[in-house]
């Protein structure tokens, strides 16, 4: 399949294998699952190709064939181009597909709801990237509490800013791409690396409410088909 998402580029003409977006992702990938729910959200349907973090897929010559910086996500469009950057793929989805609208039309509530998507995926997510943490050279216990310091330095900011402009969710009543960022981000905080929310009510309050949401469930890790069966617990 990479052979033929690479061929299609190539000839820069749509092959019947890109009829439908494909996007290259991961259970564990907090900037995939941002993704998943938009894809959700629009209701867009979809191919996936899952990508084994753990076992260096997504460091594989064919794999960075397609996403030279051989991060996931990644999102073919179905005419076959190459989309990277989480929040590139969410802003090219709400243009193709402007149903459900993720992107207030104020500009100053956009400008909000993408300072909170920003904030969470390039100053918050980096920090606890592997190729981070592997050049840092640190392990174990230092690892775990870099990584958790840098979270509530994060969190504490964030709670702060949504003190002042969240409603039922990140912007006031309406979902958009903030909410499609902090949910992962919470995950990563709570499962990965053992934070307690308590100390942020709003973050709390706002995740708990879209966790009852389809979109935001049936994009979850543990919902994903490459999730391993040990790793599984159930979603709440
Ligand atoms: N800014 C990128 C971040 C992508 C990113 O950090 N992806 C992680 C998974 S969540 C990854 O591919 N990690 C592999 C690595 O860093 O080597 C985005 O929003 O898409």
């Amino acid at each position: 399949m990479l052979e033929q998402i690479i061929n299609c580029q190539n000839k820069r003409t749509p092959s019947p294998q890109c009829q439908r977006p494909i996007l290259y992702t991961n259970y564990a990938s907090e900037s995939s699952w941002r993704v998943r729910i938009a894809l959700e959200w629009k209701g867009i349907d979809y191919e996936t190709r899952y990508i084994n973090l753990a076992t260096g897929e997504h460091l594989t010559e064919a794999y960075s064939e397609i996403n030279p910086c051989r991060q996931l996500p990644c999102l073919i469009t179905k005419t076959g181009k190459i989309i990277t950057q989480s929040i590139a793929i969410i802003e090219y989805l709400e243009a193709t597909y402007p149903e459900r609208p993720i992107f207030p039309k104020s500009p100053l509530l956009k400008a909000e709801a993408l300072s909170v998507a920003l904030n969470i995926a390039c100053d918050i997510q980096p920090l606890q990237a592997e190729r981070v943490l592997n050049c840092l050279e640190i392990g174990g216990e230092l690892r775990q509490q870099f990584c958790r310091r840098m979270l509530e330095i994060g969190l504490q900011g964030l709670e702060s800013r949504l003190e002042k402009i969240s409603g039922t969710y990140c912007i006031g009543e309406h979902i958009t791409i903030a909410d499609f960022c902090l949910v992962p981000m919470v995950f990563t905080a709570r499962k990965k690396h053992n934070i307690d929310l308590k100390p942020y009510p709003y973050i709390t309050k706002i995740r708990n409410t879209l966790m009852t949401l389809p979109e935001f469930r049936k994009s979850h890790p543990f919902n994903q088909p490459d999730c391993p069966q040990d790793k599984k617990e159930p979603v709440s």
